[in-house]
Parts: structure tokens; sequence; C-alpha cells
């Protein structure tokens, strides 16, 4: 919350779209280019986040949450072995 965040995307398969309706967010995401998405947020709060792009038959599953933490507890998870494995907190 509250801080300039920068996403690195790249597929492993096929073109995806990484969007956020709620928050406005949306790019593209290819498996043969590494595309970023710079964001803020101002609050904390959970967005439902979906894939733009249809990308095969599991594309209805690829439904994701974006999840804006207090920065006390963003950092805390950043050092955290959770997120050295990659895992992101409950
Ligand atoms: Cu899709």
């Amino acid at each position: 919350v509250g801080r300039t965040v920068q996403l690195t995307l790249r597929s492993r398969d096929v073109i995806h779209s990484f969007w956020v309706p709620a928050l406005r967010y949306k790019r593209d995401v290819f498996p043969s280019y590494t595309n970023t998405l710079t964001l803020r947020i101002d609050r904390a709060g959970e967005w439902i986040g979906r894939c733009a792009e249809y990308c095969g038959q599991l594309h209805y599953q690829m439904d994701f949450r974006l999840r804006a933490l207090p920065a006390r507890q963003f950092d805390a998870w950043l050092h955290s072995p959770a997120a050295a494995a990659g895992t992101v907190p409950a």
C-alpha cells in the first residue's frame, strides 16, 4: 500500500492478459516477451483478477487475487521463507 510496484509478466505457454477490472489494470502476457506492469495501490484490500485473453480450454479457471498489504505486513512477508518459496500470505 502506498508504494510503486513493478510486476514482471511472462507466460509459460500462450498469450494471456493480466486484468484487474476494478483497478483498471490490464497488461498482455507473452511467452516470448517479458512485459512489465507498474502499479500503485493506496489502500489495503483484495481484488479479483482474470485472464482477459482467450487462452485455451482452461481459460475460465484463470482467476486470481491481487492483494495490497500494509507496508509493515508486506515487508514481513517479503523477508520471510514464504516469499522465497513463492507463496503468498493467507
Ligand atoms: Cu485466458
